[in-house]
């Protein structure tokens, strides 16, 4: 076992035991935001981020945990965020859905569907014009490749040749509904319509995979290549929003679930589980605890920063 696959693995295991935490507080009331789980989809997360350069740029979504903590955000500053305190990263005024790091690249996060594509595209122009060597990634679920906006960014990008690389995190939902019923179109023939090359991966929970795939992709974005699609399939442990896993609802496949579930490392890899786990659990209690001292925000800052 090599030292990347480790290091990989317990970045993903620290972002399922910090959202298995969440999921625990979560009845209190104490967390004071909307919060979207990416259980399950971690693997591919932390895959991803390993393979990129310090200074690349990243975008993403309201489920947004695992990029935050994957791109090096701080623990404590996040549970003080969730717990709407003023010692949270965005002083307890973002929330789960917006979270942001931009001192380790992580640019920002919207719960606009979508709404960063157009950001990390002008990023990507941003760096091509200072001649920057970063690139930019994208991060999104497969329903924002259903928004006018994706189209044309995969427009802008091609025409530009941008360092952009476009990753969308198929999970096969949004929401309830299902990639089938939603969807006329194939993402590979649509982004070869426009010059792009496109990349999958079948299965996020291969962290080897994914690292191999997303090096060789950023090394081509990297080189001047222009922008790339880079699909992951993933499989939503939880609900959409919150912390149940929606099995009574009807519209999720339990068997589909156990069968993602009995290939997860984080489940079956015991040795390393063990081997991280206390001094993870020692990181997730002080980032809670830090969240749970901390001040709520004056009354006067209630209107600062949000104008
Ligand atoms: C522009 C816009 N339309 C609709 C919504 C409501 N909405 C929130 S999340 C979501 C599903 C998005 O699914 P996907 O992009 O696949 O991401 P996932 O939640 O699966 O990670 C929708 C429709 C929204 N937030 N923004
Ligand atoms: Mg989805």
């Amino acid at each position: 076992m090599t030292a990347a696959y480790e290091a990989m693995f317990r970045q993903a295991l620290r972002i399922r035991l910090a959202e298995e935490k969440i999921a625990e507080i979560y009845p209190s009331d104490k967390i004071q935001s909307p919060v979207h789980l990416s259980i399950g989809q971690e693997p591919h997360t932390a895959a991803l981020i390993a393979s990129l350069a310090p200074g690349d740029q990243l975008y993403t979504t309201y489920r947004s945990h695992a990029a935050y903590l994957a791109k090096g955000g701080d623990m404590r500053l996040m549970f003080a965020e969730l717990y709407g305190k003023a010692s949270g990263i965005s002083k307890g005024k973002a929330g789960s859905m917006h979270l942001c790091s931009p001192e380790h690249g992580l640019m920002g996060c919207s719960a606009i569907v979508a709404a960063t594509i157009s950001h990390a595209v002008g990023a990507g122009y941003a760096f091509q014009l200072l001649g920057r060597k970063d690139i930019v990634v994208s991060l999104t679920g497969d329903g924002s490749t259903e928004e006018g906006v994706f189209h044309e960014c995969l427009n802008f990008a091609a025409l530009r040749k941008l360092p952009v690389l476009f990753v969308i995190e198929n999970n096969g939902l949004a929401i309830h509904a299902h990639l089938a019923g939603r969807q006329a179109f194939s993402l590979e023939k649509l982004t070869a319509a426009y010059g792009i090359p496109y990349f999958l991966s079948p299965d996020g929970l291969d962290m080897p995979a994914v690292a191999a795939q997303t090096a060789k992709i950023a090394a081509a974005v990297r080189g001047g290549a222009g922008p790339a699609v880079y699909e992951i399939r993933a499989c939503r442990y939880m609900q959409h929003v919150g912390v149940a896993q929606d099995f009574d609802k009807g519209y999720r496949d339990r068997a589909e679930f156990e069968a993602w579930r009995a290939r997860d490392p984080l489940v079956r890899e015991k040795a390393l589980i063990e081997k991280f786990r206390p001094e993870l659990d020692r990181e997730i209690a002080a980032a809670v605890d830090f969240a749970e001292k901390a001040p709520f925000p004056a009354c006067e800052e209630v209107l600062k920063d949000v104008f």
